[in-house]
């Protein structure tokens, strides 16, 4: 049978088949030009700046390494295309999975890239353990967008530490925005502490949540909807509109208990069907008045400057902290002063109070 001899000659190809010195040598050869061939920090830059896809998933990798050699290589290809970024609308979307986020964001960019508009998607998903591969599943899930020359999506790496991600996607922004890029959209999942990270990124933060049971205004935490500057209820299709009016009515009447947001900007509460492509056009319309209102008002560059300086005390203080706990000596004390506060012989506070100075004398 053809197919027999076909697979025991694979077999044995590969059974103990070992490269020849020759074969070897080659592929030493090859890897020491890639690593000479390695684009410079300009390179990448230059490159990013003309709009080159490549350059900037590639430069987008090196934010994401851990390899301090590629997080000194992303720093200087960030502090190059800085001046060059921050033109653009910067829009967070989040909701509780299987809301239809992903589906929302295919029909939801194409408002935006039909009017020439150049979108990236970028997926911040610190709770990936749980929900693994949910946002890695995008790139196939967003099929049309993917096909779209005026699209970008980059799904986030899985299984890093809130700030950290958070982190990379602000510097994955900078550097889709030195790209061309002049519509951002940061997908997260609402499960919690990441909203808050997501929202300080954004200028405009849109809350995904569906009609009916399961999440209902009852389950929302109120920091969540303060948050938001527009609430969509999806999934008004088939047969569940009755549900999804519903929830607009609720969500409506709950946001007038709010006080009026700093932006002095009243969030509306709107309803669509992301797979129908019904109702997705107003959440454009209402997103071009916001950005147009908030511009006049100054109130734009005041958020956007307050973010700034969020992210400057955020970094010192991860930084801070980073330095601290990968101290060997600290880590040691760490262990004795941890027993003593067990064994109440020491108060949490007198506990830090000393490994702080610890740390301080070893600088
Ligand atoms: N009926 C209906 N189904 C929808 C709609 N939008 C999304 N869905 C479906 O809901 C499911 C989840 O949609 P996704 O877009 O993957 O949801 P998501 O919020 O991105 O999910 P996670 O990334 O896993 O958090 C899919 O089966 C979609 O086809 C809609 O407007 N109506
Ligand atoms: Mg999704």
């Amino acid at each position: 049978m053809p197919a027999k001899k076909s697979s025991a000659r694979t077999l044995k190809e590969v059974d103990g088949a070992k490269p020849s010195s020759s074969l070897r040598d080659t592929a030493v050869q090859q890897f020491k030009k890639q690593q000479r061939k390695a684009p410079s920090t300009d390179t990448f830059v230059k490159h990013i700046l003309k709009g080159d896809i490549s350059y900037l998933s590639r430069a987008i990798t090196l934010v994401e390494s851990t390899r301090s050699a590629d997080q000194q290589k992303a720093h200087h290809i960030l502090e190059k295309c800085l001046p060059h970024a921050n033109q653009s609308i910067r829009i967070g979307i989040t909701g509780v999975p299987g809301v239809g986020k992903s589906t929302f964001i295919e029909a939801f960019a194409k408002c935006f890239t039909q009017k020439n508009r150049k979108v990236a998607v970028l997926a911040i998903d610190p709770s990936s353990t749980i929900y693994k591969g949910s946002i890695l599943g995008d790139k196939t899930r967003m099929e049309a967008l993917v096909k779209d020359p005026n699209a970008y999506i980059r799904p986030s790496p899985s299984g890093d530490a809130l700030g950290g991600v958070a982190r990379k996607t602000r510097e994955s922004i900078i550097l889709c925005e030195a790209a061309g890029f002049d519509t951002i959209f940061i997908e997260t999942v609402g499960v919690g502490q990441n909203e808050t990270a997501v929202h300080s990124m954004v200028d405009f933060f849109l809350l995904l949540k569906l009609g009916g049971a399961g999440d209902a205004l009852q389950g929302i935490k109120r920091g969540i909807i303060e948050m938001a500057d527009a609430i969509v209820i999806n999934k008004a299709d088939q047969g569940n509109q009755k549900a999804t009016e519903l929830a607009r009515t609720e969500f409506s009447r709950a946001l007038e208990l709010y006080p009026l947001k700093d932006s002095h900007w009243k969030p509306p509460v709107s309803t669509c069907s992301a797979v129908c492509n019904q109702g997705i056009e107003p959440v454009y319309e209402t997103i071009i008045r916001y950005i147009s209102l908030v511009k006049k008002s100054g109130y734009f560059d005041k958020h956007r400057e307050k973010q700034n300086n969020y992210w400057l005390r955020e970094t010192v203080q991860q930084q801070l902290s980073h330095e601290f706990y990968q101290n060997k000596i600290v880590q040691q004390a760490l262990k004795k002063y941890a027993k003593a506060v067990q064994q109440s012989t020491m108060t949490p506070f007198k506990a830090a109070e000393a490994l702080l100075t610890l740390s301080k004398e070893q600088r």
